[in-house]
């Protein structure tokens, strides 16, 4: 059986779904895209992102405009379904699987033989497997194929995205795909999917392989990114500066050690390897050091601030940056936002927080006397630049302003 696609239906308009729907709709499918927020479907039936993404706006409206893409808060019978819905931790940092979950049960009653089910939302090990399992609870009068392997009525895949935010519009249509079938008609399928629009090269796999690939991305990114940071913290302590060996260390041909910074944010790096972790704590204690070397390190940043900050009588601090990393406006996760929480709550000196891409700052840090200032007016009051996220505005900074303050440089940039 060949599928054509000419109507899918996105479950999850967030930093994934909706560029990923837009880019579909461009390519002359019809997309339905689901998500539960009312504000967030009206918003994109006017062909305006409420995300920040990079050209994303002028692509919306254009396919918008076209009636290519709707947005509604029910799925609806589609060619294809396609799941991009987040998969947190809970407490104890296992996965939380729900949303998944509720994304199925919401599919299930619209599926009609010969559809497609994709689950791009980064998962644990088991997870695709697990989502034929729901939907065959729910439609006992179809087959998926964790039942009848090849000859299943629905087919399910997992094909994890691995586009890079702030650059998703590029990499979501040029990076290589790797796609997990339950069975391999399923891979066959969504990867006749993606290939409407995805010019990188597609890898077909089993789908445990698949959701234990991307996980492993992105834990190789922490391990090494913990390495780094770890680095800066002796080196620290030695006198030395880090920046400069690693500049020094990385001649070598062999050697490319990443950037220390002042933690990792975001929602995938943070998170993903907790999914290996929890999956087999005993024999994952690499995975699980590089999370808590990583974690750790705002806290060390805290900590050198708070001791400089000792030596002033009124320290006056400029916390430069709040989101995970350059030129986003997602605070998710961010290293930055736990600092300022703790130099606040430590109650360190005045507070003045410099953030481009928000207009008000988030809940988490109400009531705790920080105010969002603007870079001249802040740069200028304070006796402390912190410097946390490497924003492009902040890097063209004259150093005339600089020269008689104390800085903290947790990038590595000025
Ligand atoms: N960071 C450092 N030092 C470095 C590199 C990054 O401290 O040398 C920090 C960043 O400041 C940030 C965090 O790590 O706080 C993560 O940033 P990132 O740009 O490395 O990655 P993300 O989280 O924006 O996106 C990652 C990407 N994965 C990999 O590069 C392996 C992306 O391709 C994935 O699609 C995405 O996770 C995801 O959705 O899983």
């Amino acid at each position: 059986m060949t599928l054509r696609f000419s109507r899918i239906c996105v479950i999850g308009m967030g930093y994934i779904g909706l560029p990923t729907s837009a880019v579909f709709a461009d390519n002359g499918v019809d997309v339905v895209g689901v998500d539960v927020n009312p504000d967030a479907v009206e918003s994109i039936n006017q062909g305006k992102p409420h995300i920040v993404e990079p050209e994303l706006d002028v692509l919306l409206r254009k396919v918008v405009q076209a009636n290519k893409l709707r947005a509604t808060l029910t799925p609806e019978p589609a060619d294809a379904f396609i799941l991009a819905v987040p998969t947190p931790f809970k407490g104890d940092h296992e996965p939380d699987l729900s949303y998944i979950e509720a994304a199925a049960r919401s599919i299930a009653p619209v599926l009609q033989p010969g559809n497609l089910v994709i689950l791009e939302s980064t998962s644990p090990v088991g997870a695709t497997e697990q989502l034929s399992r729901w939907l065959a609870e729910c439609r006992t009068d179809l087959s998926f194929p964790h039942q009848t392997g090849e000859l299943s009525d629905i087919r399910v895949a997992h094909c994890p995205e691995r586009v890079l935010p702030g650059q998703i519009l590029r990499e979501v249509v040029q990076n290589a795909r790797v796609i997990g079938g339950v069975t391999r008609k399923c891979a066959q399928a969504a990867s006749n999917l993606y290939k409407v629009f995805v010019k990188g090269d597609i890898h077909l796999t089993n789908a445990r392989t698949a959701e234990m690939a991307k996980l492993t991305e992105n834990a190789f990114r922490d391990v090494n990114i913990a390495f780094a940071n770890e680095l800066s913290v002796i080196c620290d302590k030695q006198r030395i500066n880090v920046w400069e060996l690693i500049r020094l260390s990385n001649l070598h041909p062999r050697v490319n050690i990443l950037s220390p910074g002042p933690g990792v944010g975001g929602h995938c790096i943070a998170v993903d390897p907790w999914f290996i972790v929890t999956s087999d704590p005993v024999n994952s204690r690499l995975i699980r050091t590089a999370r808590e070397v990583n974690d750790a390190k705002p806290r060390a940043v805290v900590e050198k601030v708070k001791a400089l900050a000792a030596q002033l009588k009124e320290p006056v601090i400029a916390c430069l940056g709040l989101s995970y990393k350059a030129n986003v406006d997602d605070l998710r996760e961010s290293p930055a936002v736990e600092i300022v929480q703790h130099l606040a709550h430590d109650k360190v000196g005045e507070l003045l927080v410099v953030e481009p891409h928000i207009n008000a700052l988030p809940k988490s840090l109400d009531g705790t006397g920080v105010t969002l200032a603007d870079f001249d007016q802040a740069t200028e009051r304070a006796n402390i630049l912190l410097l946390l996220v490497d924003h492009a505005s902040f890097l063209a900074i004259d150093h005339d302003v600089v020269k008689d303050k104390i800085v903290v440089d947790t990038r590595g940039v000025w």
